[in-house]
């Protein structure tokens, strides 16, 4: 069998109870997907949205998985923890939602296809994805960008909340 990647999956909530949802979608992450276990599960954040702004605040963390699915079927099984999370998609682009995996990085991999880009576009320049990322592996590169931990010295600002451990329970 083959050996297992590192994934890295980005997620999101400003819906509904934002942290209740992000603490599951870490139970979810590692029950509901066949040969995969997490293996990490950064703090979770609490900041303004990016893009359209008449949208509550959102939640976000970063989980590491170790899997031995292929990309595709890994975003697959992601897309399936959204809807079964209650997630629909309206097309309205970067708008509320309940509940938002991203796969991030799978392990030094760079893929461009139709409906899967990975790095995700994007992650290099978010604040939300990049401090979660580096309490879970600040040496981690990201493909043609640097370190995590660069990235982030590199951030000017940031307008991220660390949820405190007591509201999480
Ligand atoms: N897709 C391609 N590559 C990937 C990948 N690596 N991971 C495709 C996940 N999906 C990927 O995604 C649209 C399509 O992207 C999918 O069909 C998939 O095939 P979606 O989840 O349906 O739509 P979306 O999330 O609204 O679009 P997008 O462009 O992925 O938005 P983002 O980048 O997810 O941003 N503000 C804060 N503070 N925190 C957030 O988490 N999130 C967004 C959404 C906006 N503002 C935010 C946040
Ligand atoms: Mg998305």
């Amino acid at each position: 069998m083959s050996q297992p990647v590192p994934a890295f999956i980005g997620i999101g909530a400003n819906l509904g109870d934002p942290v209740a949802q992000v603490l599951d979608a870490f139970v979810r992450l590692d029950r509901d997907m066949p040969d995969t276990r997490l293996t990490g599960r950064s703090r979770l954040f609490r900041n303004p949205p990016m893009g359209p702004q008449d949208q509550p605040d959102y939640v976000n963390a970063v989980a590491r998985l170790e899997t031995r699915l292929e990309p595709r079927a890994l975003l697959t099984r992601l897309q399936a923890i959204e809807v079964a999370c209650g997630r629909r998609r309206d097309g309205s682009r970067w708008g509320p939602r309940l509940l938002d995996l991203d796969l991030l990085l799978f392990g030094g991999e760079v893929i461009d296809e139709p409906g899967l880009r990975v790095p995700h576009p994007g992650i290099a320049e978010r604040d939300f994805v990049l401090f979660p990322l580096l309490e879970l592996a600040p040496g981690l590169i990201i493909p043609g960008r640097g370190t995590v931990a660069a990235l982030c010295r590199s951030m000017s600002c940031t307008d991220l909340q660390a949820i405190a451990e007591e509201a999480r329970a």
